[in-house]
């Protein structure tokens, strides 16, 4: 099974054939597809397969109880209509990095894993990293059982329909007391390493980012019988805040995106009641994001204040900067940069505003990022894309960092 046939086996997987884009969300028939490919590729390769309390998928070549076992890969679903690549390259490039690795004929002296984390994106229950949260003791179990989808399924209700049991979930620091190391290959969401010309980068930090819901309230009313004077409206409100959102961001240097909206009673002909909008801001430092998400709140109160509506803004999820482990990323760095190696990649090193579960990882084991070029920057979009010859330079690179860290 090379790269190119687990490739083609995955990707009309959860593909939308209206947009192109991808729909895998977190315990839907597309997901259970994905765990499906997963678990048949591990039983291809003669690995343990398990899957965690939190619904996680690993696949073990070695006594996962020996511990400081190196473990690599990603997640599988999807933002609404994503990319094919934002996950799915990581997990495919980890079972064809090991493929590689027994062309070679080295000896395992440390257990390897490559691990599917549940519900990265999301994209169905709002909150991003759900899998590696719960395992990282970073969401605890009674926020994880008020998650809701749009259509009011709690997670608990979308995990038993999957076969999984939601009372099993919760922290898992014996399973992360065994991890020596995780190293993650991702698509760069970004085009540094198209500018720089190199295949293939090693992460250094993920900017701070959060989500914040703004929820504007104003009054329901006929649109065509309400003078403008009496109107209470607030999507008004809610697309000045955008604007002002896009001020800040660009003044600071930072990003701010407002891409997600509910509008009630969202109908055509009547002047909303309730608008609902989310924020997703990111920024190279934990100051300026405090300033722009600041400045941002501030401009909608005023604008709130002016138009007679109120407003509520709830903070719903934060990931503080994390700055990867400086030790595994300049061992990652001299393996790949032909330290003694043939390889002698230059591997630019580079910052992402992307969140990512080596992030969550972060503050509990070693973790590390391999990016591969993506020639247009574009993510969490149908037109994603990574070329074939860069995504196999990252199935090369990934397997000398396994080499390197799991087969002296
Ligand atoms: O939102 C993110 O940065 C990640 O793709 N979940
Ligand atoms: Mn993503
Ligand atoms: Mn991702
Ligand atoms: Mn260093």
């Amino acid at each position: 099974m090379t790269f190119h046939s687990m490739w083609a086996e995955l990707l009309p997987i959860g593909r939308s054939s209206a947009s192109g884009g991808y729909r895998r969300y977190a315990w839907t028939a597309a997901d259970a597809d994905c765990r499906a490919w997963f678990t048949q590729q591990a039983e291809d390769r003669g690995l343990v397969y398990e899957v965690d309390r939190n619904g996680n998928q690993w696949a073990w070549l070695g006594d996962p109880a020996a511990g400081d076992a190196v473990v690599t890969g990603s997640h599988l679903d999807s933002v609404p209509d994503g990319g094919a690549f934002d996950g799915p390259l990581g997990v495919v490039s980890s079972f064809a990095a090991l493929d590689e690795l027994r062309g070679r004929n080295v000896q395992f002296t440390k257990p390897l894993a490559i691990v599917n984390f549940g519900d990265e994106e999301g994209a169905r229950f709002g909150l991003a990293c759900v899998g590696s949260r719960l395992t990282a003791g970073q969401l605890t179990v009674e926020q994880a059982h008020r998650l809701t989808d749009g259509d009011g399924v709690s997670l608990p209700r979308a995990m038993e329909a999957a076969g999984y049991d939601p009372d099993a979930i919760g922290p898992d620091p014996e399973r992360l007391d065994r991890i020596g190391a995780f190293v993650e290959l991702h698509v760069e969401q970004g085009r540094a390493l198209d500018l720089s010309g190199d295949p293939v980068g090693i992460a250094s930090a993920i900017w701070p980012h959060g989500r914040w819901r703004y929820d504007f309230r104003g009054e329901a009313n006929h649109a065509g019988t309400t003078r403008l004077v009496d109107r209470r409206d607030p999507m008004l409100c809610y697309a000045e805040t955008v604007l002002a959102a896009r001020r800040e961001a660009q003044f600071a240097g930072a990003v701010a995106t407002f891409g997600k909206i509910s509008v009630e009673p969202n109908g055509v002909n009547a002047i909303p009641s309730l608008v609902r909008g989310w924020l997703d801001s990111r920024a190279a430092d934990q100051e300026t994001l405090d300033t722009v998400v600041a400045g941002i709140e501030k401009a909608a109160r005023e604008y709130a204040d002016a138009h007679g509506i109120d407003l509520d803004v709830v903070r719903e999820s934060f990931t503080p900067v994390v700055e990867f482990d400086h030790a595994l990323r300049d061992e990652l760095g001299d393996i790949l940069g032909g330290a003694g190696g043939d390889t002698a990649l230059k591997v630019p090193v580079l910052g992402t505003g992307a969140g990512h579960d080596a992030g969550i990882l972060s503050g509990r084991i070693p973790t590390a990022m391999l990016f591969v070029r993506n020639p247009t920057g574009v993510s969490h979009s149908p037109a994603e894309s990574a070329a074939e010859d860069d995504c196999l330079a990252g199935v090369r690179a990934l397997a000398d960092v396994l080499e390197g860290l799991a087969c002296r």
